[in-house]
């Protein structure tokens, strides 16, 4: 009767900005656990690949895969969502259900997400200051779920202008960001290795669910007009 979901509703978020919310440790070590289950069979076969700078080609410090219908990918040619890993041209795994239920419970968006990005961040692998704007579907939210060691995440505004804050993510540790916070620079500065087990090989994993493509409004699809 009380799953993870449902605690994270009585630890109430921690909202970094406006439209970013953290729920710190909403999974339980053993949901951890599971979940990185989960992640470490679909990446058998969807394996890691290192992405590719546009026009320089310089390879990313994070490797990525993807689960979903779409994947986000990079290389010289540009970031896009593919519908196939870049290396084996398979199409990628499906999305895990706990995560899907996780959106569906935070969210509370119309639709399911299309794309789960998954990050692997080792040694002194990080992520500069970026806006994720490659989503045709902006007004849908981002979740991102962390797994394994500790990050220095750093969360800025919409411009460059603007003054950035730094909060540490955590393993099991959920942030939703939404509304005037889906369009805000943000990145990973460094990963302290070492400050937990829960990946073999050590590292760190983290989990973000996207929707790419606009969602189709169910209230005005019940368009009855030209009947
Ligand atoms: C804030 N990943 O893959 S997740 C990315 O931890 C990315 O791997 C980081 O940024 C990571 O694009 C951060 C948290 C996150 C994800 C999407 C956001 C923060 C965001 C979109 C808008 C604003
Ligand atoms: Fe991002």
């Amino acid at each position: 009767m009380c799953n993870g979901l449902q605690r994270g509703f009585k630890t109430s978020p921690f909202e970094i900005r406006p439209g970013a919310f953290l729920w710190r440790s909403l999974l339980t070590r053993q949901e951890q656990l599971a979940l990185l289950l989960e992640v470490m069979g679909r990446v058998s076969r969807a394996p890691f690949f290192q992405p590719l700078m546009p026009r320089t080609g310089k390879p990313f410090s994070v490797e990525m895969t993807n689960f979903g219908n779409l994947g986000w990918v990079s290389d010289k040619g540009g970031y896009r969502y593919e519908p196939r890993h870049p290396d084996s041209g398979k199409i990628w795994p499906d999305i895990p259900p706990f995560l899907l239920r996780l959106w569906d419970e935070l969210t509370r968006y119309r639709a399911p997400p299309e794309a789960c990005l998954v990050n692997l961040y080792r040694g002194r692998a990080r992520m500069g200051l970026h806006q994720d704007r490659d989503e045709a579907a902006l007004d849908a939210p981002v979740l991102s779920t962390s797994l394994g060691d500790e990050a220095v995440f750093r969360v800025g505004g919409f411009t460059r202008k603007e003054p950035t804050s730094s909060v540490a993510l955590s393993s099991g540790d959920v942030v939703l960001l939404s509304g005037p916070a889906r369009l805000c620079r943000h990145g990973i500065d460094r990963i302290q290795a070492g400050s937990s087990n829960l990946v073999p090989g050590g590292g760190r994993i983290n989990l973000t669910l996207r929707r790419v493509n606009a969602a189709k409004n169910e209230t005005a699809g019940q368009d009855l007009t030209g009947r």
